[in-house]
């Protein structure tokens, strides 16, 4: 038993009883479970019911068997634990410090800094998790997805965690699902974690990827198949023999991005591949524990052979077709093929030389992705050419780090001129200090991560990020030319002769095993009782939260419009990151950046508003939030499609609320950012019809009515006047359930968690 573990190394569930439980399922449904369904089955809480729950319908009650936060979102999740009272997690539990690091200098000189500027909240992090029971991984040691796979992920069990590429784990047969901290926070009080019944989506994988094709552009070609909201509220599952051919690492760079695509996660059917990567990193208990459950861990026979018959959906995907491509800008779900990338650059008239290059993140900085990336560094070395633009190295995990230090596979990249970066996020959460391009500068990045949002990872609304593979990356780093495709141009030595990159062939795991490192995690303490959490009042970092207002029992009427936002509004645009990550502790502080990035639909201005009261132009959002809500007693938000799309981070339902948000209704939203706001309190609508999104006017009020009666299932009845003193009705829908119902009543879901549990 390895001492990096706060928890069990074991699947969680018992072989018989699991069985058993499952073929009552098979019985009651009358056909054959897949994957995805069975662990799900095998965590459901009891009350959930017995009545078989209707996907995209009802709800289900789910035990995880583990909760994992990273520090920029566990401060909330935190704060959220302690203001319900317990005394420890009773679930296993970890908090990794990994999104606060910066990117700037180098891995250790940013480290000495980020120790520096965050001391304050990598104390309240490690002394809460001291107390409450968690486990702690301290800053450089890796980024949470990274970490996870490599110590906890097991297949079989259930995971969530406060970020929303917490479905990496799927690559190693794990269900893990990113959620807000006061679902993390609920789960390790005791309660059980509830969402909306998946829908099931089969995705069979036959062949086996050729030439410069990866991971990464399978996962494009979902996202071209889906789109960015096409995953919504559907459980993503990968088989077949093409998926076998895929390496433990391999499936996770899909089932991380799966997030791209909406999906409440994405997971691969256990196989030898995820054997193979447990026991080359030392976990050979947990290997031979999956083992022992091997015919639990596989699909009925059904799947394969009558597929539609299980899944709501089912998609073949034909690996040998795969071809090599890049994504973006600004949306993960604009795919291009690399042979047409030129082309199509030239038409959109985007800068024709690559301004940087990143390579890692929690997406793409396995041993095969880095030794792939080396490899084709080494071709281009052997001609003496090296990187001719900035490229930067974000290892994913310290352990990683070590070994392809080991391996020289380091030396290589940092002879073609690699800075390497800490284990963190660093550029990719926007912690980039980019000084060699000014602020609205266009110019071109490629990186190996997963998102690729406006403004995202330098703070410049002109940078054109795109996202790719490693190999692609590297290939692109020496050539420095946007439009480069290493299958067909070639690169012109030092010795003047041109020559062509070979498509590496990685080995998929590291021949001596991943090196493992005892440092870096500190296990929580046996009796926290005596361990005080502190918080300096006068801190502009963090700040113990207050109970929001329990809803005052009467209707919503007249209220103003803060915005309706036009076109895609991202977590990122709602409450962004970058100089904002300090404030994550601090819901007064961080309300400060409400909408910031949303674009107006009334006005084409992003995070500027009306103030209808007055007829100011160009108000700060959040300054007529705080406006509205003294004077109007709240605010309405319009939404477009995919509204909150993106991250986990739950600030963004949280500084709505705190600022006096009563409602948010949207064309549709993405599913964590809706359960976020309907924890924190707000009504969360969506328009029966998405045109009337349309008729919504910068001067109109809004009226929500009969708030007393609202029941599961039945729509809210609105009333929209117009400035003219016209009236139009609509009727909201809303998808709440009892316990919704009851957290909007209660003022969030945590407020109605603590009164259940004072005494009568
Ligand atoms: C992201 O990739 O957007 C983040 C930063 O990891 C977020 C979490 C956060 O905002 O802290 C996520 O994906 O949930
Ligand atoms: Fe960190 Fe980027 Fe991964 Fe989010 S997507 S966890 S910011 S590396």
């Amino acid at each position: 038993m390895n001492r990096q573990r706060n928890g069990p190394a074991i699947p969680p569930f018992d072989k018989i009883q699991a069985e058993s439980v499952l073929s009552r399922k098979r019985k009651r449904l009358r056909r054959g479970l897949c994957y995805a369904e069975k662990i799900l089955f095998l965590h459901q809480d009891p009350s959930t019911g017995s009545v078989m729950p209707v996907p995209g319908q009802d709800t289900i009650r789910l035990r995880p068997d583990r909760v994992a936060m990273q520090d920029a979102t566990a401060q909330m999740a935190m704060l959220q634990f302690m203001q319900a009272g317990r005394e420890k997690s009773v679930v296993p539990a970890t908090i990794h410090c990994d999104h606060l690091l910066g990117a700037s200098e180098g891995a250790d000189v940013d480290l000495e800094q980020a120790l520096t500027t965050n001391r304050e909240v990598y104390e309240f992090l490690s002394s809460a998790a001291r107390k409450y029971g968690i486990g702690f991984w301290e800053p450089g040691s890796g980024i949470i997805h990274h970490i996870l796979f490599e110590n906890y992920a097991l297949p079989g069990s259930l995971m969530i965690g406060t970020d929303s590429h917490t479905p990496n784990a799927g690559g190693l047969g794990m269900l893990a699902m990113g959620v807000g901290g006061a679902d993390a926070a609920e789960v390790m009080a005791g309660l059980p974690w509830e969402i909306p019944k998946p829908r099931m989506v089969g995705v069979r994988l036959k062949g086996r990827l050729t030439g410069w094709a990866t991971a990464k552009d399978v996962v494009f070609e979902m996202l071209r198949q889906f789109g960015v909201k096409g995953g919504t509220g559907k459980i993503i599952e990968y088989f077949g023999e093409g998926a076998e051919t895929l390496s433990a690492t391999e499936k996770a760079t899909i089932t991380n991005m799966g997030a791209e695509l909406g999906a409440t996660t994405s997971v691969f059917v256990y196989d030898d591949s995820m054997d193979a990567y447990l026991r080359n990193t030392g976990r050979n208990a947990d290997a031979d524990r999956a083992q022992t459950v091997r015919d639990i861990l596989s699909q009925d026979d059904t799947c394969r052979q009558d597929p539609e018959t299980v899944f709501h959906e089912f998609v073949e995907i034909d690996l040998v077709q795969i071809r090599p491509a890049h994504a973006g800008p600004y949306s993960p779900d604009r795919v291009i093929p690399v042979s047409q990338f030129r082309a199509l650059a030239a038409a959109e008239k985007w800068p024709g030389r690559v301004s940087a290059v990143l390579l890692g993140s929690c997406t793409n900085s396995s041993y095969a992705d880095l030794y792939a990336a080396s490899m084709v560094l080494q071709q281009a070395s052997r001609h003496g050419l090296k990187a001719t633009v900035p490229f930067m190295l974000s290892p994913g995990s310290r352990q990683v780090y070590e070994t392809i230090r080991r391996d020289g596979v380091l030396d290589t990249i940092v002879a073609a001129g690699g800075v390497i970066l800490s284990a963190s996020c660093g550029p990719c959460i926007g912690q980039w200090d980019r000084r060699d391009i000014k602020k609205g500068e266009p110019n071109v990045i490629f990186t190996t991560f997963n998102r690729n949002f406006r403004g995202r990872n330098d703070a410049n609304p002109q940078t054109k990020a795109f996202l790719t593979s490693p190999v692609m990356a590297a290939a692109l780093a020496v050539s420095g030319e946007t439009g480069f495709d290493p299958a067909r141009d070639t690169l012109k030595g030092n010795d003047d002769v041109p020559f062509r990159l070979d498509p590496p062939a990685p080995p998929a795991l590291p021949e001596k095993g991943l090196v493992r490192l005892e440092s870096g995690y500190r296990p929580p303490a046996k009796n926290g009782a005596d361990i005080t959490v502190e918080i300096d009042p006068d801190s502009e970092r963090l700040e113990f939260l207050k109970p929001f207002e329990p809803w005052d029992g009467k209707d919503f009427i007249h209220l103003p419009i803060l915005i309706k936002t036009r076109g895609k509004t991202t977590t990122d645009h709602i409450s962004p990151g970058g100089k904002w990550l300090r404030y994550r502790g601090h819901l007064t502080n961080i309300s400060r950046n409400l909408l910031e990035g949303a674009r107006n639909a009334f006005t084409g201005d992003t995070g500027l508003g009306t103030d209808v009261l007055t007829g100011e132009t160009g108000v700060r959002l959040s300054t007529l939030a705080r406006r509205y809500r003294e004077q109007a007693g709240g605010f309405v938000i319009i939404g477009d499609e995919n509204y909150g799309e993106g991250s986990s981070r739950e600030h963004a339902a949280m500084s709505s609320r705190f600022l006096g948000a009563k409602v948010v209704a949207a064309r549709s939203f993405a599913r964590i950012h809706e359960a976020n706001l309907k924890k924190q309190g707000i009504l969360a609508l969506t328009f029966d019809d998405p045109g009337d999104y349309n008729a919504i006017e910068m001067e109109d009020r809004i009226s929500f009515w009969d708030l007393e009666a609202l029941t599961p299932g039945r729509p809210v009845r609105t009333t929209i006047r117009k400035k003219s003193g016209a009236s139009i009705e609509l009727f909201l829908n809303r998808a709440l359930t009892e316990d919704q119902i009851e957290w909007f009543r209660a003022g969030s879901a945590l407020n109605a968690f603590t009164r259940k549990k004072e005494p009568k």
